[in-house]
């Protein structure tokens, strides 16, 4: 039964939101440039690629996460206006930070920020609020802060470190409402770790669509029991029209996190044209924003959602 998947192949687009600690970095750390227009990964990286200590890392970054300018409102009727139907947030990046309330660890918005804001339950009532589907980015492999912490302190085992996922996953499943989208990312080898996280998904909130990057990329398609749909690489479609259900995303410019440097922005004609594309070859878009340290979605990222808005108002529905 895949009726669940009515409401995603409808959508077609959504915005996707890179936002936490690495936002204030702004792809940097301590003076050098670590953003990819170096050649380097992206800035929500700068932790693994500055080789920051996890510790390091949330002492420096946590007591300045204090975005006074965010505001969910806002950014949930941008959305609306550029015609998106659903959006994802990184709820947890590879840095490990909770952009939600958890009781699984202390490194989170509400205990290790002045903040104090749950970021995933205001945007989750907002958006169903205005009627556009919410969804989370978790990253539930990678994740070096709890991952370098335990090897510092010796203690987190893997088992460990799998029941923070569950936990965090049971909280997410549990306390926002209808929670529409689970975007994992990046998975590792272990099919029974994926196959229980995806389980659990479907036990708590069946309707949830499911991102195939719940599995390493080496699983083949037939064994990633819980994928709904086949998450393709940034900016990548297939030549003819797909039938398997696939989605794409794209970022604005080099960088999905905030980067104070980049200036590789993509013009609105580039990302208009690429979304008339991806809705010629039956693929969703989940285009994205790397909001600034106080909580807005920069200018350039609105005048050019604001285009595809223009667009998706003339060519969107039918
Ligand atoms: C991952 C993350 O590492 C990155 O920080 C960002 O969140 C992005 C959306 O997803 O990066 C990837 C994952 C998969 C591919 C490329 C970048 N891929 O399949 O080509």
């Amino acid at each position: 039964d895949d009726s669940h998947m009515e409401w995603w192949r409808d959508a077609r687009y959504g915005m996707f939101i890179h936002w936490g600690l690495y936002s204030i970095a702004g792809g940097e750390w301590k003076g050098k440039d670590y953003g990819k227009e170096q050649g380097g990964a992206s800035a929500e990286w700068v932790m693994n690629s500055a080789k920051i200590p996890g510790k390091e890392y949330r002492e420096t970054l946590a007591p300045q996460f204090n975005p006074t300018d965010f505001d969910a409102k806002k950014w949930v009727s941008l959305a609306k206006e550029a015609g998106m139907k659903y959006m994802v947030i990184t709820s947890k990046h590879h840095d490990g930070f909770c952009l939600f309330d958890t009781d699984a660890t202390d490194y989170n918005v509400m205990d290790a920020t002045p903040f104090k804001r749950d970021i995933i339950k205001e945007l989750s009532d907002e958006c169903a609020k205005q009627g556009i589907k919410f969804g989370v980015y978790y990253s539930q492999f990678k994740d070096w802060y709890h991952r370098s912490r335990a090897r510092e302190k010796g203690t987190l085992t893997t088992e460990e470190y799998l029941k923070l996922v569950e936990k965090n996953l049971d909280e997410l499943l549990s306390n926002y409402g209808e929670m529409s989208v689970l975007w994992f990312d990046t998975g590792g080898n272990d099919l029974v770790e994926a196959d229980a996280q995806g389980a659990r998904v479907r036990e708590l909130q069946p309707n949830a669509v499911i991102c195939s990057r719940l599995y390493s990329r080496k699983v083949p398609a037939e064994k990633q029991k819980f994928a709904d749909f086949n998450s393709l690489p940034d900016r990548m479609l297939p030549a003819t029209r797909m039938t398997e259900d696939s989605e794409t995303c794209m970022t604005m410019r080099h960088n999905w996190g905030y980067d104070r440097t980049d200036d590789a922005w993509k013009s609105e004609k580039d990302i208009v044209e690429f979304l008339a594309l991806c809705a010629a070859r039956g693929v969703n878009l989940l285009l994205n924003v790397g909001p600034d340290p106080k909580g807005n979605i920069l200018p350039e990222e609105s005048e050019r959602l604001k285009a595809a808005g223009a667009w998706m108002a003339v060519n969107g529905e039918s």
